[in-house]
């Protein structure tokens, strides 16, 4: 059974997140995400996110790439959760290459390509300019 974990935020849900998952999970048999805490967006990321830990918890779990969601509450759990879940292989889309390479001694790095155009933020400022103009 090959394990694999990717992190991330995943807030506001988008195909470009899934496009991600579903490539992660293509490269083992069950996929574990470390979903970023309210805590962590807001204190270390500077993230406001829409929906809360627990409802972007439960859309994780509907999906059928993902086999665990737990908490990433720190920069610094990444090696202890490698171990802790024995996973075999490290995903992250392709805007953090290179950065987590450290964990290389413990298992495989993968960096994916990001899906282009799509992102949280542009979702906020497409919506928020739809209702600008409205007015
Ligand atoms: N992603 C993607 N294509 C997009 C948008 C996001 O492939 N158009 C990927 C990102 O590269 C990341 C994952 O989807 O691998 C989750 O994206 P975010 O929620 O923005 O995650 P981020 O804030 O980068 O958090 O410790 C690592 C951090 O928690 C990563």
């Amino acid at each position: 059974m090959k394990r694999v974990i990717t992190y991330g935020t995943f807030d506001l849900l988008h195909y470009g997140h899934i496009n991600l998952l579903r490539r992660a999970k293509a490269l083992g048999d069950y996929l574990v995400v470390a979903l970023s805490t309210d805590e962590f967006n807001s204190i270390e990321k500077g993230k406001k996110t829409y929906f809360s830990y627990e409802q972007r918890k439960l859309l994780l779990e509907s999906l059928r790439y993902v086999d665990l969601v737990i908490p990433e509450s720190g920069w610094d759990q990444k090696a202890e959760d490698v171990k802790l879940y024995k996973i075999d292989t490290f995903v992250m889309g392709d805007d953090w290459e290179g950065k987590f390479d450290f964990l290389k001694e413990h298992c495989e790095v993968v960096y994916l390509p990001r899906t282009p155009e799509i992102s949280t933020t542009q979702i906020k400022k497409d919506l928020f300019e739809k209702d600008i103009s409205k007015k």
